[in-house]
Parts: C-alpha cells; structure tokens; sequence
C-alpha cells in the first residue's frame, strides 16, 4: 500500500463510489431515450418513436412500495410525456404524465425526471407515451414482485415472461389521427396485431421474427399479459393449453381456468401456464373482439410456445380456437368470472357509503362541420363525450392551473348527471347527438366514498367503451344491458369480492359501476382507452381537493416541470 500517492487514493475513492452509484442504478433509476427509430414490419421500413430504440421499450422491474425514478430525455421530433398506467402516485400527479392535463409536453432537446411513487399495486402495469397517439410504439412492462419477504398467494412460477399485445400501423400514427381529425371521419385500421412488437407468421414478411416463448416440459409459467393496442380489444389464448388467470391490473383474482381471455386495452393480467402437453410448437395467438359497427382489422397476431428437447418440429403449428370477433357472449362469459381474491393477506374494502354519486353516460356523437363538408356520418365530424361534454385539451396544464390559482383553464361544473334522462338503450337518440364542448372537471373533497354508474348509449355508435381512471384503483360492483335502474341493478352489486381494477369495460347499450374512496388528492385523467375515442373528447378531469393532515395533501411540485408554451 506503501506506493499510492494521494493522486492515486482520490481516484480509488472516485471509483469506489461510481460502484456504489452503479448498483444503487441499477434498480431505482432509469433512463429513457426518446429518439426515431426504423423497424421493418410487413414488407416496409418505417421510422417511428422509441425508448432506448426498442420496440415495445424497456421492462421496468420493481418490488411492491419501492419508488424509482426515470429521467425521460426526449431526442424525438415533438414534445412527449409518459404515464405509469395503473400506479397510484399518491399525492403525486405531478408525475403522472398525461398532456396538459398534469404536466405540459418534454419538448424535443430537454429532459424531465419522473419520480413513480409504488404503493399497494403488485403483479403487472405498463407505462405509455401520453400525448396524442405516440403511445401506439412508446410503452413497455412494468412488473411489481412481491415485496421482499413476502410471496405470491400461488405457488411460484418457474419463469416469468411478459407479453404485450400492440398495434402496427404501416403510415405515421400522428398522420392517422390528425388527418381523422381533420376529415372528421372514422381513423384508419391498424396495419397488423403485434405479440411483444411482432406481427407473427401468419402476416406478410414476419416469419422470420415471430416471437418464441421456449418452455420446459411440466413447469408452470407466469406470462404477464398487457393490452397495449390503440383501438382494440382483444380475444388471446395458446392451442392446447388452459390459462389460468391470477391477478388483473396489479391486484390478485380468485383463479379463472379458461381457454381464452378477453382484455380491453388498458388492461393487464397475470395468466399461469402449465407446459403439460407433448413437447412440440403451439401457437400463442390474439386477435379482436369488437361490437362496434365499424368492422375491426381482422389479423390473427401469433407468438409461438416452444418446449425445449428432442422432438421432430410439426409441420403445422396448432392454432387456439379463439371466439370469432363479434362473439359477445364469449367476452362476457369471461369477464363474468372475474372476482377479487379478497383473501386475508390480500383483503379488498369496498366503500358502502357512498357519498358522492355520479351518473355518466358515455357517447359517440358529431360536431357540426361548417357546410357540411365533413367525412363523418350526416357528413358531420365525429365526436365524443361524457354526461354530453366533449372534452377539449387546455393548453396549461390543469395540475398547474389548479395547484397555482390560473384561471381559465378549466371549469369545475363537470355535470353528476346527463342533461336529460331519456331511453339511453333505446332508439330515439337525437336528443344528444350534439354536445357541448370544454375542459370541465369534477372536484370531489378528500375522503369521500364515490359511485360511478357509467351508462352506454346508443348515440350514432354504440360498443364496449374501456374506461380508465388515472390516480386509484377502483372495485367494479356491478355491470349490465339496457339502463342502470336504481331500484333494482344495486341489488345486483358484488360487495364482496368485485375485482379491485383501473380499466373496465362498459358493456355495450348497458352500464357499469364502480366503487373508491377519493383518498388521494390531485389532478386525475378519466377517459376511455379506445384511443380514437379519447381523441374525440371521450375524457374528463377529477380533482380530489386535499385533507386535513400534511399527509392528505398534494406534495409540492419538483423543480423544472416542464413548460407549457404560449399559444
Ligand atoms: C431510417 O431510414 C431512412 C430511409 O431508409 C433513412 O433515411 C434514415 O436515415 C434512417 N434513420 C435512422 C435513424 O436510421
Ligand atoms: C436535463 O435538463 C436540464 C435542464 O432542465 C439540464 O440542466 C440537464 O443538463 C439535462 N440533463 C441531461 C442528462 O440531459
Ligand atoms: C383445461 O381445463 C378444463 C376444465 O378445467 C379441463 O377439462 C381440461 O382438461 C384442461 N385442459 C388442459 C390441456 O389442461
Ligand atoms: C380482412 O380484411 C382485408 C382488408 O382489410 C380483406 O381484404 C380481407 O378479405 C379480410 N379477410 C377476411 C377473412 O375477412
Ligand atoms: C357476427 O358476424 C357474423 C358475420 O360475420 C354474423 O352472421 C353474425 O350475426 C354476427 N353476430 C352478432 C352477434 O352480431
Ligand atoms: C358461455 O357460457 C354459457 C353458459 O355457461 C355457455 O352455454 C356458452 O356456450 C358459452 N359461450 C361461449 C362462447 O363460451
Ligand atoms: C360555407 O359556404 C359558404 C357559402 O358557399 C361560404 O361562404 C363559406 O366560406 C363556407 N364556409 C366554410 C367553412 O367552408
Ligand atoms: C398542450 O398544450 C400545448 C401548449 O402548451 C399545445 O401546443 C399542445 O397542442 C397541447 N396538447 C394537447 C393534446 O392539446
Ligand atoms: C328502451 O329501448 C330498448 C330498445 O328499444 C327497449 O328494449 C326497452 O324496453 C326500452 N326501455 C324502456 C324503459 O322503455
Ligand atoms: C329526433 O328525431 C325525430 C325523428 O326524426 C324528430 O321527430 C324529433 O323532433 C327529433 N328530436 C330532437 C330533439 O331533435
Ligand atoms: C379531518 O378529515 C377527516 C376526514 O378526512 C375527518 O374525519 C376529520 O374530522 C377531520 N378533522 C378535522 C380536525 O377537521
Ligand atoms: C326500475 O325497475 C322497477 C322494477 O322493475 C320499475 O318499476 C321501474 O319503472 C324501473 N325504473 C325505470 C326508471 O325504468
Ligand atoms: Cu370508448
């Protein structure tokens, strides 16, 4: 030791503690890179955005309650956010990403660093782009494990995988939608289904690249399943083989055994897998469900379960039996199985008094075009609202407008009920075929025990509408068709064990409704995650207004939010 010279000491010290810094970044920190890429899918190259130049981005893995922080340094053309979908953040919107509404965009040359505030959520989330449509190729896992010295409530998979269902558009998916806005028609169809960014065998010039899930013979695997297409729910399951299904959107289930599953985008569920068939290729394959008049893209995206060993490699692959597209019993034959696991180390409480009740209802509907000239239907544009307000996007966002004192930004007379009440299911539906436009949001005062009745409509297109509630998770105690009737669909209520959720689907011409206690303040995005629908203003705000305590109120905002710019 006698030989180091002082010189020598500082850089032994200086590299002692870039270890230290490394290990620590190895977990708690991340940097996404935004930045164009080119894939090639279906014949054709294409630039599109990344995170760190892959497709979907990276897996981020965490353990139940840790908080991390991800530095999001944008090398892209425009300005971009992303959001944790499904991570509660408690007292922490500022870093839960949706454009102008918590945040202005990461303008293209600056950064922004956001801190994930992990809570009650364990199993599997995802974070996506959330400015207009970059979501479409900006979206990666996020996988919660169990937190140390706890397990899950199953026996351990032998392996994890996780597998995104997304979409592929061949154009450029900002053209997509801004030239629909434009025209005011219908966007364009996908392109392809992608499992894990592959469109798989059975699309032109994508053999070569499907992805292979290889597997050992009798062990049981947990494929963490996302939903991260633009427009499409989908129909998933794997020839041959059971899925059983244990936790959906960072919450466990009482174990669902099925063939196929059902899974809105938004959603994400935790399936296992028992490789118990003979050794050989079995296809992996997801393709639509929809009850929508427009016919949806009609591609079969497949991934390929290989068992490892010595076999001859068939010369056809079995294909799963999946519900043709329109099969709505199927979906709801699914779904109706879900129920919370609401066991002792995993207990659910569901609020039972309510205090703040609001009745929405969903809808497709049109906005005037000048002279008629729109591609939509009565050749007006196409729009979309809840309780008959179409949406409109600030251009400040609504966290600073609020927490700052700005006014006119937003309106805080976002309806608790429709303005008529009317035969929502039924067929005269001119009523409210026009709505009526702004950024109003609904303030509800900390700790109240809220209803959601949604309430689809059969305005213009009626479907199954994914809605999504930013900041909580909430219980989903009821659905069914026609309309919510107060004296009897209450009594049809799950208070028991209702699936403890982020994103619901709510059934076509039928309601749906859901059960939270507003216990974390801040600005939350509600909208539906059909993309093109929240586009077209299927979106509202609810602001939970701050406690008594320093731990119910909104923390203070980190340094250097990014900044909206004037317009
Ligand atoms: C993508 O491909 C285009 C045309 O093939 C090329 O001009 C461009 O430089 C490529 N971009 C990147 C980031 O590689
Ligand atoms: C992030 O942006 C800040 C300015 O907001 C700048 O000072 C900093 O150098 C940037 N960091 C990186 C790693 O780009
Ligand atoms: C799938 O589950 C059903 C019902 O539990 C059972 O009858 C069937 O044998 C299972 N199939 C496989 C391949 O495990
Ligand atoms: C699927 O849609 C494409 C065009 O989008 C059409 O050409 C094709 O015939 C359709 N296939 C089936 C089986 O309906
Ligand atoms: C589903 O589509 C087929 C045609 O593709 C049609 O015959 C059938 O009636 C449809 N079913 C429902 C429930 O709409
Ligand atoms: C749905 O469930 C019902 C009753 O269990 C059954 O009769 C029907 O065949 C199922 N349909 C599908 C498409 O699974
Ligand atoms: C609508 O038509 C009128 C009369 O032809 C014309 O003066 C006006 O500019 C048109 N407006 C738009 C928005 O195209
Ligand atoms: C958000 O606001 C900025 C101005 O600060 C504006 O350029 C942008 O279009 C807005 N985004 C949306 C989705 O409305
Ligand atoms: C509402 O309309 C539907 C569809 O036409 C009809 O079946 C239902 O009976 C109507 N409900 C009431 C209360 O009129
Ligand atoms: C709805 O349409 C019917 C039939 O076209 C018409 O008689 C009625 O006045 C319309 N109602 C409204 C509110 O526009
Ligand atoms: C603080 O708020 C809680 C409900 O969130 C309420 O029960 C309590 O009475 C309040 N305490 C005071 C001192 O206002
Ligand atoms: C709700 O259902 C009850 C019992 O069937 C019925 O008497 C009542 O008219 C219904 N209410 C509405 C608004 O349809
Ligand atoms: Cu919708």
């Amino acid at each position: 030791m006698a030989g180091f010279d002082k010189m020598g000491v500082i850089l032994l010290v200086a590299s002692l503690e870039f270890i230290l810094l490394q290990l620590c970044s190895a977990t708690r920190y991340y940097d996404f890179v935004l930045k164009e890429t080119n894939f090639t899918r279906l014949c054709s190259t294409k630039s599109i955005l990344t995170v760190n130049g892959s497709f979907p981005g990276p897996t981020i893995q965490v353990h139940k309650g840790e908080t991390i922080y991800v530095n999001v340094h944008n090398q892209g053309l425009y300005g971009v956010t992303i959001h944790w979908h499904g991570v509660k953040q408690p007292r922490n919107p500022w870093s839960d990403g949706p454009e102008n509404i918590t945040q202005c965009p990461i303008q293209a040359g600056s950064n922004f660093t956001y801190e994930v505030v992990f809570s009650s959520e364990e199993g599997t989330l995802w974070w996506h782009a959330h400015s207009d449509w970059t979501r479409a190729t900006v979206h990666g896992a996020i996988v919660i494990l169990p937190a140390a010295g706890t397990t899950y409530p199953f026996a351990a998979p032998h392996a994890q995988q996780t597998i995104i269902l997304g979409s592929w558009f061949k154009s450029d998916v900002m053209e997509v939608i801004n030239s629909a806005l434009a025209t005011g028609a219908d966007p364009n169809n996908s392109d392809a289904f992608t499992i894990n960014g592959q469109p798989g065998d059975l699309y032109s010039c994508s053999k070569a690249s499907t992805f292979h899930m290889k597997v050992d013979y009798g062990k049981t695997y947990m494929l963490r399943l996302i939903n991260a297409l633009m427009n499409d729910e989908q129909f998933f399951a794997i020839a041959n083989h059971n899925l059983t299904v244990v936790g959906q959107d960072a919450a466990y289930l009482k174990p669902i055994t099925t063939p196929y599953i059902m899974i809105t985008p938004g959603q994400t569920m935790d399936i296992l897998v028992k490789a118990n068939q003979p050794p050989s290729h079995y296809y992996i394959a997801s393709a639509a469900y929809s009850d929508a008049i427009v016919p949806p893209h009609n591609g079969t995206t497949t991934a390929i379960l290989q068992y490892r060993g010595k076999y001859s490699t068939p010369s056809t692959i079995p294909l799963p039996n999946l519900p043709v597209s329109n099969d709505t019993t199927a979906a709801d034959n699914f779904t109706s199985c879900v129920r919370a696991l609401a066991s002792k180390a995993h207990p659910i409480t569901v609020p039972t008094k309510i205090t703040t009740r609001i009745y929405m209802t969903i809808a497709i509907n049109e906005q005037i075009c000048p002279n008629a000239t729109c591609a939509g239907p009565d050749n007006n544009a196409i729009a979309a609202s809840l309780n008959n307000i179409s949406f409109e996007t600030p251009s400040i966002d609504i966290l600073q407008a609020y927490y700052g004192g700005i006014n006119g930004v937003f309106e805080e007379n976002f309806p608790t009920n429709p303005p008529y009440f009317y035969n929502f299911t039924g067929e005269q539906q001119n009523i409210t075929t026009y709505p009526t436009f702004g950024a109003k949001v609904k303030f509800i005062k900390y700790g109240e025990g809220v209803e959601i009745i949604f309430q689809g409509t059969n305005i213009i297109a009626p479907e199954n509408h994914p809605m999504h509630l930013h900041g909580f998770s909430f219980y989903l105690v009821g659905t069914g068709y026609g309309n919510f009737n107060a004296t009897t669909s209450p009594k049809t209520y799950n208070l028991v064990d209702p699936p403890e959720v982020n994103t619901i689907g709510v059934p076509k011409n039928g309601w749906a409704t859901i059960r939270f206690i507003a216990d974390n303040p801040g600005v939350w995005f509600m909208h539906c995650h059909l993309e093109r629908h929240s586009s077209w203003g299927m979106d509202t705000v609810i602001i939970v207004g701050n406690g008594n305590t320093t731990n119910s109120k909104l923390r203070p905002p980190p340094a250097h939010m990014p900044l909206c710019s004037k317009s």
